[in-house]
């Protein structure tokens, strides 16, 4: 199956490695055969891994989405119930219905708001071999990433090395995010406002390539993006 950390789960350093630390503690019958950060070009996600999305309001914002940063990519070599129970662990789509539904999972509690729900993973075995048969050709022609010459053990040293580095990096709880972009759905007149405070919170979390970059501002306007396109369709 096809595992990745999200632009937000890879710039919010924290939540990430958090994310990560949850999946190795609780997952059972995984083997990691790559762990990979990369930056997914628009044309693979639009047309190749997100291509059942196609025509959907929320498309064109997710393929910007996925391809404005960095994402951590793995395959993992699982069960059925390893599927499931990754998917379990990941938690429902939305990090604010996560929160109530499941608070215990990854989503809840690392997840912003709306689609910007810190990782991806594969939702069933027949999208597990599907994302993975896509996958593993791309990573190999297009980052020399051949994942036929991994070795799980090491690829899960690397993953714990990355949690250990970022482990005790800054932290914003989600619900102050949450709170913020409850006031712009109730009142889009304060959309700028909301964004400035959203990209300062971000800016704490964030290592400072990412500050640098000015990349909290992009992350911010997708954030805010997700979450008023949501509440048009609601
Ligand atoms: P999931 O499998 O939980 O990641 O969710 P989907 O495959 O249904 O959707 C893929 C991504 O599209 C989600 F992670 C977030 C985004 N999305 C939206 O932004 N709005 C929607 O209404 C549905 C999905």
């Amino acid at each position: 199956m096809v595992f990745f950390l999200k632009p937000d789960a890879v710039a919010r350093r924290y939540a990430g490695a958090r994310s990560l630390k949850m999946l190795m503690d609780n997952a059972s019958d995984i083997e990691f055969l790559c762990f990979e950060e990369i930056r997914a070009c628009k044309d693979f996600l639009a047309d190749q891994h997100y291509v059942e999305h196609k025509g959907k309001f929320f498309f064109d914002w997710l393929v910007d989405y996925i391809a404005s940063g960095p994402i951590l990519v793995s395959i993992i070599r699982t069960t059925n119930e390893g599927v499931s129970k990754i998917r379990e662990i990941l938690g429902p789509t939305f990090p604010e219905k996560a929160e109530i539904e499941a608070p215990n999972s990854i989503r809840a509690r690392y997840g912003i708001m709306a689609g910007v729900n810190i990782a991806h993973a594969s939702d069933s075995t027949e999208s597990a071999k599907r994302e993975a048969s896509i996958w593993i050709p791309y990573l190999r022609d297009e980052f020399r990433i051949d994942i036929s010459k991994s070795n799980p053990r090491v690829v899960e040293d690397a993953i714990q090395g990355y949690i250990q580095t970022y482990i005790d990096y800054p932290m914003v709880d989600p619900i102050r995010y949450r709170e913020l972009l409850r006031l712009v759905i109730n009142d889009i007149e304060r959309r700028h406002e909301v964004e400035t405070r959203i990209a300062k919170l971000l800016a704490l979390e964030m290592g400072k390539e990412y500050v640098l970059s000015s990349y909290s501002s992009k992350l911010a306007k997708i954030i805010v993006d997700s979450v008023l396109l949501s509440k048009s369709k609601r």
